[in-house]
C-alpha cells in the first residue's frame, strides 16, 4: 500500500508555434489563431489547478527558448506562480527547442519548478508532506542518453516515472521497473501497454494544421494506493481541425441541403461550446447523379452561406473547404442517347463492365522515359484506381458534352 496520487502528463506545447494551413480566415479570428498555443496550455494548468494534483510533468517542446520571445517566457513565469501558489510541482525535461540550460539565465525559476540536465539521467523523489509519492527519472534530450537502459529504478515499492523526449526502442522498456513513461516529442498522442508499464506521448496540447485534426490534450494519471496508474485523455485545445462527412440525396434541394448541414454545424456547435472549430466539409450523395449540385457556383455559395451563418464575430465554426464528392450513378438514360455524350459513357461503361479490358491510357503519354515508366503502373492498376479514373472520366464527359441542363439550380 502507498499514496494515492496524481499528475498530469503534457508534451509539445509550443507557445509560439503559430497555426498553419488556411488561406482565408477572417479578420477577427486571426487572434485567436495566435493566441491558441497560450489558451490551450493555459486550460492545462486550469486543469492541473481543478484536479488538484500533485505535479505537472512537461516532457519538452514547451517553448522555442532561443527564438521564443519574452511574451511565453512572461506567461510560463506567471503559470508556474499560480501553480506554486496550489502547492503543485512542475517537473520539466527539456526537448529539441526547449533544452532547459537555454532559459535565459537573469530569470530564476520559481523553486516549484525542477528541470533535467541533457548529461545525465538525474533521479528526483516527490514526496508529499514527509511521504516520498514517486520518483521521477528525468533527461533533457540528448540522443546518446535516450536508451531506456539508462532509466533504471531501483526495485523499492515507490512508483517510478522516466521523463523524457524523443523516440524510445519500445521493446525494451519492460525491464526497467519503470511504472510510467511520460514522453514527449510525437504531436499525435500515443499509448503502449506493456506488462505493469504505460508508455505515454500525449501529443501536442493545440494542432497547428489541417493534418492534426480531432481532439489534442494532456493525459491525466490518477495513480491508486496499489500502485495502479489510471490514465485518461484530457482535450484542452482553443481550436480544433475536424474533418465533416456528411451524406445527401441527389434530388435535395438547396433549402434542404442548408437545412441538412447547418444542423450538423449547429451541434458540433454545441458539442463544444468552448472551442472554436475549423471544418474541412466533404459530402457524399446517394441517388442519380444531378448536374446542378456538381456547380462549382452552388459549391462556393454553400461555402459562403456556412462563414456567413456560423463564422461571423460570435460564430465559433469556420469553414475552411466545402466539397462534394462524385456521385456513383449516373441516369441510366443518359447511356442511351443517340448523342456524343452517349456515345461516350457507351465506350466508359465497356471499360467499367470489362474488368480484362486495359486500358489504352499509354497512348496519351509522351514517349519519355519517364512515360515509359508509367505504362508500367498503368498495366496493372488496382481494381479501385481503374474504378476511380473511369468515373471521373464519365463525369468529365458528362461536363463538356453534356446538353442536359448544367444552369439548373433546382438540384
Ligand atoms: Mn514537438
Amino acid at each position: 500500500m502507498s499514496n494515492a496520487f496524481k499528475f498530469l502528463h503534457a508534451s509539445d506545447l509550443h507557445l509560439d508555434r503559430a497555426i498553419s494551413g488556411i488561406a482565408e480566415i477572417p479578420s477577427h479570428w486571426k487572434q485567436s489563431l495566435t493566441n491558441a498555443p497560450y489558451d490551450a496550455a493555459e486550460r492545462l494548468f486550469d486543469l492541473a489547478i481543478n484536479e488538484r494534483v500533485d505535479f505537472v510533468l512537461l516532457a519538452g517542446d514547451v517553448v522555442d527558448l532561443d527564438l521564443g520571445g519574452p511574451r511565453s517566457i512572461a506567461f510560463l513565469l506567471g503559470q508556474f506562480e499560480r501553480l506554486a501558489s496550489k502547492n503543485i510541482h512542475v517537473y520539466w525535461c527539456g526537448g529539441g527547442v526547449d533544452q532547459t540550460e537555454h532559459w535565459p539565465k537573469a530569470i530564476e525559476l520559481p523553486a516549484n519548478v525542477t528541470t533535467f540536465p541533457s548529461t545525465l539521467v538525474e533521479p528526483v523523489v516527490h514526496v508529499r508532506g514527509e511521504n516520498p509519492v514517486a520518483t521521477i527519472l528525468g533527461a533533457s534530450l540528448d540522443s546518446q542518453k535516450r536508451n531506456p537502459a539508462n532509466f533504471h529504478a531501483g526495485e523499492d515499492e515507490i512508483f517510478a516515472i522516466a521523463l523524457l523526449h524523443g523516440e524510445l526502442d519500445l521493446t525494451s522498456v519492460s525491464l526497467q521497473h519503470i511504472n510510467y513513461w511520460a514522453l514527449g516529442g510525437k504531436h499525435k498522442r500515443k499509448i503502449v501497454k506493456r506488462d505493469e508499464t504505460i508508455v505515454v506521448y500525449p501529443g501536442t496540447l493545440q494542432s497547428r494544421c489541417p493534418t492534426e485534426t480531432g481532439p489534442h490534450g494532456c493525459t491525466l494519471v490518477s495513480v491508486d494506493t496499489d500502485g495502479v496508474a489510471h490514465v485518461q485523455d484530457k482535450a484542452v485545445d482553443q481550436i480544433r481541425w475536424t474533418d465533416q462527412r456528411l451524406t445527401v440525396s441527389e434530388s435535395n434541394k438547396i433549402p434542404e441541403l442548408k437545412e441538412i448541414i447547418g444542423e450538423r454545424a449547429l451541434k458540433i456547435c454545441t458539442d463544444s461550446p468552448d472551442r472554436q472549430i475549423l471544418m474541412n466539409w466533404k459530402i457524399s450523395t446517394t441517388g442519380e447523379f444531378h448536374s446542378g449540385l456538381r456547380k462549382a457556383s452552388l459549391q462556393k455559395e454553400l461555402l459562403n452561406w456556412l462563414r456567413q451563418e456560423f463564422g461571423q464575430l460570435h460564430g465559433s465554426l469556420w469553414t475552411v473547404s466545402f466539397e462534394i464528392d462524385a456521385p456513383r450513378a449516373l441516369p441510366t438514360e443518359w447511356y442511351e442517347e443517340d448523342t456524343i455524350l452517349g456515345d461516350y459513357l457507351r465506350a466508359v461503361s465497356r471499360f467499367q463492365g470489362d474488368t480484362t479490358l486495359s486500358l489504352p491510357l499509354e497512348n496519351y503519354l509522351a514517349e519519355t522515359t519517364d512515360g515509359k515508366e508509367w505504362m508500367v503502373d498503368l498495366a496493372r492498376l488496382p481494381k479501385e484506381t481503374r474504378e476511380s479514373i473511369l468515373h471521373r472520366a464519365a463525369l468529365l464527359g458528362v461536363d463538356n458534352l453534356s446538353a442536359h441542363d448544367l444552369n439548373s439550380t433546382d438540384a
